[in-house]
């Protein structure tokens, strides 16, 4: 028999067509009892919620376009292969840290999976200024496993190559980052839209020549340096938050191999966004203050519980083909094996200062913006918000060799938030 050809899902179709597969059946219940709802306000996909009799469930699937532009943007469906394959790679390397997924169906382009009913989206909680205890640390150790996990520190060489090559394929989302992250912030860029406002902070960070040249060896590095299986887009809208201390992960359709520094710097990043834009949002300033001060806490411990765990991984699961045990142990030269730790970290930490400004600069001056700045009804102060986020970027990227640690960083964040 064949399979019927892909066809884009809609509330009032879907009981219909997936009325009989069990991974919804027997969490759902019958689907004549089904009430689906549409509630994607992503850049790209659908995504339904099921809920029945027996309970909830979650079928996201990908529309062969950018949901945000329209169909004048074709998009590959197979991109829902890859956020299945990374799904339960991250699944495998960090237990509970993303959604359940109970059916993917390549040809439809979706993906059945665990409905959060407890949760929101994280970037919705900080804008309302809420806090999260232990969420800083559990997105650390997040990074710490995956990245670790799905490198060549720990997988065997062919299984890493053969991983490689699958995600590989990924190359229009990957085309995605390479010019809405690295180039077009740079340059006149077709899609490109900023606050009325910018205009001359925007003159200035295109002058800098240094800045474009970074953005360029960033890039590159992004391209060329297969080191793990990144999430590919770690930002706020991509953890979903519950007040009971539930956190997850999701929505890795970007993935890809690429450095270690990209998804911990991307979600620094927009740690400090939430941070730099908490002024435009109304709030009194005594609590403005705190919940400023709380933002800056909860990215130290992203970068601290990402040390600490990456660390321990080093001592513990060293077992792939890079910094072999042995190469240490046979001479007695435990410490060395300390020192080449030592200095991964802080390549990644470099890496990750750069990816956080590109990212600032995106998210202000491209074509996909953040609701942190964009809820900023007030036009000056949101073009005043946006202002320090640029001058922050652009201090972050040029400060890759300077700006030594986590507390460096956010004593700039501090300075650079209110001149
Ligand atoms: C055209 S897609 C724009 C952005 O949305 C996604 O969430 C990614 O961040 C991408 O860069
Ligand atoms: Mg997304």
């Amino acid at each position: 028999m064949t399979k019927p050809a892909y066809e884009a899902l809609t509330p009032r179709t879907l009981p219909q067509r997936l009325g009989t597969l069990p991974a919804l059946t027997d969490r759902v219940g019958p689907p004549d009892g089904w009430d689906v709802t549409e509630v994607g306000d992503g850049n790209l996909n659908l995504v339904f919620i099921v809920r029945g009799d027996a309970g909830a469930a979650v079928v996201k699937q990908a529309l062969p376009y950018v949901r945000l532009v329209g169909e004048s943007w074709p998009l590959p469906l197979k991109r829902s292969f890859f956020e299945y394959h990374a799904l339960i790679r991250e699944e495998a390397r960090d237990p509970g840290a993303v959604p359940e997924v109970f059916h993917f169906d390549e040809d439809q382009a979706l993906i059945v999976m665990e409905y959060l009913d407890r949760h929101i989206i994280l970037r919705q909680g900080l804008i309302q200024a809420r806090r999260y205890d232990g969420l800083g640390r559990m997105l650390g150790r997040f990074c710490a496993r995956t990245l670790f996990r799905g490198s060549d520190l720990s997988m065997k060489a062919p299984e890493k190559k053969a991983d490689v090559a699958l995600f590989c394929g990924n190359v229009e989302l990957c085309d995605i980052t390479e010019n809405l992250i690295f180039s077009d912030p740079y340059f006149d860029a077709e899609m490109n839209r900023h606050t009325a406002g910018l205009d001359a902070a925007v003159a200035r960070l295109r002058a800098d020549l240094a800045l474009k040249v970074a953005a360029q060896e960033l890039k590159l590095d992004f391209t060329t340096r297969a080191e793990t299986l990144l999430h590919g887009d770690l930002h706020t809208g991509s953890v979903m938050v519950a007040d009971d201390g539930d956190y997850r992960v999701i929505d890795p359709e970007f993935a890809f191999y690429g450095p270690m520094g990209f998804d911990i710097g991307m979600l620094i990043s927009n740690f400090l966004m939430a941070y730099m834009s908490q002024p435009g949002h109304e709030s009194e300033p005594g609590d403005r203050a705190t919940y400023q001060d709380w933002l800056l806490a909860a990215t130290d411990d992203i970068w601290s519980a990402f040390a600490e765990a990456f660390s321990r991984l080093w001592h513990e699961e060293r077992r792939g083909i890079l910094y072999q045990a042995t190469l240490y142990e046979d001479q007695g030269h435990h410490q060395a094996a300390d020192v080449a730790l030592a200095r991964r970290l802080d390549a990644i930490w470099r890496d990750a200062l750069g990816f956080c400004g590109v990212e600032m600069h995106r998210r202000i001056l491209g074509l996909a913006h953040n609701a942190d700045f964009e809820t900023i009804s007030d036009e000056a102060r949101r073009a005043t918000c946006e202002a320090r986020a640029l001058a922050l970027g652009t201090a972050a990227i040029h400060g890759r060799d300077s700006i030594s640690d986590m507390g460096a960083l956010l004593e700039l964040a501090r300075r650079t938030g209110t001149e």
